[in-house]
């Protein structure tokens, strides 16, 4: 049994990524949502404490065998679905893409601070790009020739054939193009619509317009 601890879902970008791996696996999981950056909830941490050590979203909770296993932090999640069902494909079965998809996951996750600073996640809005500083557009021409350099190489519909971790890594940067109407390729942008489409985006699209509605989405730092 799993259970997936998230945040606001218009701006966590880390919550989406095991998300969308977690509805690629089509395993059944409950979810709970932990509202962010809420001025009238100021106590978003200790509301992440009981769910874990770390404070951070998103959180998994897997439930067996009379155990409760705790993981935390999006990459080590999405790993985890991946490993434990393996019948999903979220891994590469060859161990040379493989090892390629990693290093795709790995750099999504320890890198692109300036996109991250400046083109902040707002799944169900659009914005205006605003005018990106040098190490913002240098971090946005890597993120679009590496996705032009697997779907080049791999073929499908995916960076790398079928829907991998590395695409739900990705997940939150195709929405944050999408949001400021990043220009991109022809190719990139097939890649992006056939994300965007994907049942769990369309309905974490849902719940994010949800939250806007429901004035939960609104607060800016
Ligand atoms: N490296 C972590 C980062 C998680 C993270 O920063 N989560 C943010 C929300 S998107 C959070 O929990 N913020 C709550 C807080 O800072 O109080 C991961 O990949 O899971």
């Amino acid at each position: 049994m799993y259970t997936l601890v998230i945040g606001t879902q218009n701006w966590s970008s880390w919550s989406l990524r095991p998300y969308v791996a977690l509805r690629a696996a089509g395993v059944p999981f409950e979810t709970v949502v932990i509202r962010l950056r809420e001025k009238q909830h100021p106590t978003t941490r200790d509301q992440i404490l009981p769910w874990s050590p770390a404070g951070k979203v998103p959180v998994l909770k897997i439930a067996e065998d009379g155990k409760t296993i705790t993981v935390w932090d999006s990459l080590a999640i999405c790993e985890t679905i991946a490993e434990r069902h393996p019948e999903a494909g979220l891994l590469p079965a060859d161990t040379s893409a493989r090892a390629i998809m990693r290093s795709y996951a790995c750099e999504m996750h320890s890198g692109f601070p300036d996109v991250r600073d400046q083109l902040g996640m707002e799944f169900a809005r659009k914005l205006p790009l605003p005018e990106l500083r040098d190490d913002t557009r240098a971090q946005v021409a890597r993120i679009i020739t590496s996705w032009e350099e697997a779907l080049a190489t791999y073929g499908g519909d995916f960076l790398f054939g079928k829907l991998s971790v590395a695409d739900c890594m990705y997940a939150p940067v195709v929405s944050r193009f999408v949001t400021y109407g990043v220009a991109v390729p022809p190719a990139v942008q097939g890649y992006m619509d056939r994300v965007m489409a994907l049942a769990s985006m369309q309905d974490w699209m849902h719940a994010s317009r949800e939250e806007i509605t429901a004035g939960l989405g609104n607060y800016k730092d």
